[in-house]
């Protein structure tokens, strides 16, 4: 059963580096362990790159072994130099407190916390916040050196551009982090992205330096998540897909895993969702037989959009999708349609009651008059997904929806929303 674990993990692109491999193929064989991934709070919400290495320790709990989630209460106050360019700026303890809720509150979404290996959520505030500096320099400082810390690749790419000692300091901290948790909470593994490697590794260090024996802990990195077409995953036209509903709608978040390119569709239903190796392989080959169906794409925005926002925001996302497709806009509601047409251009309009024909003209609908009344005779013009072919027929209060917008649809797909001033 464990050894498939790692089996399952390598199947699925997501083992990038580890130490120790046997060593730790015969720690998993033998024992239910606790291991850790750490976030630290510098946004409000985790976007969809930042939750591969929380969903990869999901794996390891449906396989019985207990999660640690640590929010970086305090790391969050210093910054992690890993993979950056350039010192962060700091961010004040109101902004961090409030962030952490905001991370807790998606960890709890991804993990089961009531079962016997429920998932254990940490601060490391408490550990690190009370830790004065003469501790901090004796008990942990002396047990690295600094040519070590200099060939850590977020240390060493930033001697050039610069890098302060509160930056400098921040690996370290981390590792203080893997050896508290190892002591108190028996994590013997940590999980991170390849940029995690060198933070990893330095909790290796701290804990081997401060521990008799030869100590049994493990580091495992993931591999940074790629598109086929070389262009940066995870974002959408309107920006990096969160998982916050208010930054990115359910609708807007199932679309962006609908749009996924043929060429890394079972690559992202491998990564993300918790679908057997079975299952994957049968929709592999669908992509190959049947791709017009996109069906291993509808598969991966239902699963990733019930993950996140819930199986009611999944039938919702679906209901707008299907609106839209169909052009019949009847059946959503006024707030399904601001979602679903957040990205159409829009424009703005006064209230003044006006002929169809002008309306289209003025809203740049149809680029002239003459065409405007061809538009409406063809049958091309529907307003709220009603067709209108009446040329004498007057947009009035009645066209509005909560009498603030309107959608005007020109030919099959070309949409426009009217603001109301
Ligand atoms: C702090 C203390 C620990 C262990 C880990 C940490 C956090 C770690 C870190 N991780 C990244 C991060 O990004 C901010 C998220 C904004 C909401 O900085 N030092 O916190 C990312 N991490 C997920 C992956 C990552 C990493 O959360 O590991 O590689 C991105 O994929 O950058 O004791």
């Amino acid at each position: 059963m464990t050894n498939s674990l790692l089996e399952d993990l390598s199947w699925r692109g997501l083992l990038y580096q580890q130490t120790d491999k046997e060593g730790m193929e015969e720690l998993l064989s033998n024992e239910k362990i606790s291991l850790y991934c750490g976030v630290d709070p510098t946004a409000d919400s985790m976007h969809i790159g930042h939750i591969v290495p929380l969903l990869t320790l999901r794996r390891f709990q449906l396989h019985g072994h207990r999660p640690i989630l640590l929010v970086g209460g305090a790391t969050g106050m210093i910054g992690d130099p890993s993979g950056r360019s350039e010192e962060r700026q700091l961010q004040t303890t109101e902004q961090i407190d409030k962030n952490v809720q905001g991370i807790k509150t998606q960890m709890e979404q991804i993990f089961d916390f009531q079962s016997e290996n429920g998932a254990q959520m940490v601060n490391n505030r408490d550990w690190i916040g009370s830790m004065n500096v003469i501790e901090f320099l004796r008990d942990f400082g002396k047990l690295v050196n600094i040519n070590y810390m200099l060939g850590k690749d977020s240390i060493a790419s930033r001697l050039d551009t610069g890098l302060s000692f509160t930056e400098f300091t921040y690996t370290l901290i981390q590792g203080i982090d893997f050896n508290h948790l190892f002591n108190h909470y028996g994590c013997r593994v940590q999980v991170g992205g390849s940029d995690q490697w060198g933070n990893i590794t330095t909790g290796l260090e701290v804990i081997r330096k401060t521990h008799e024996e030869e100590t049994k802990a493990f580091g495992i990195t993931i591999p940074l998540v790629t598109k086929a077409d070389g262009t940066k995953f995870g974002k959408s036209a309107s920006g990096s897909v969160w998982l916050d509903a208010k930054k990115t709608s359910p609708y807007e978040f199932y679309q962006f895993w609908i749009n996924t390119a043929d060429s890394d569709v079972i690559k992202y239903l491998k990564i993300f969702t918790f679908l057997e190796r079975s299952e994957i392989e049968a929709l592999e080959v669908t992509v190959q037989n049947e791709p017009h169906l996109r069906k291993a794409q509808i598969t991966l925005a239902e699963e990733m959009t019930r993950l996140i926002h819930g199986q009611e925001a999944l039938d919702q996302a679906i209901r707008i999708s299907q609106a839209l497709f169909s052009g019949n806009l009847k059946e959503l509601n006024a707030e399904e349609m601001k979602d679903a047409f957040k990205d159409v251009p829009s424009v703005e309009m006064s209230k003044e009651e006006k002929n169809i024909v002008d309306f289209i003209v003025e809203a740049s609908v149809s680029p002239s008059k003459r065409q405007g009344r061809e538009d409406v005779t063809n049958g091309a013009i529907s307003v709220n997904g009603e067709k209108i072919t009446d040329v004498g027929y007057i947009i009035g209060k009645n066209d509005r929806l909560e009498d603030e917008f309107m959608i005007i649809r020109r030919g099959k797909k070309n949409y426009k929303m009217i603001k109301f001033v």
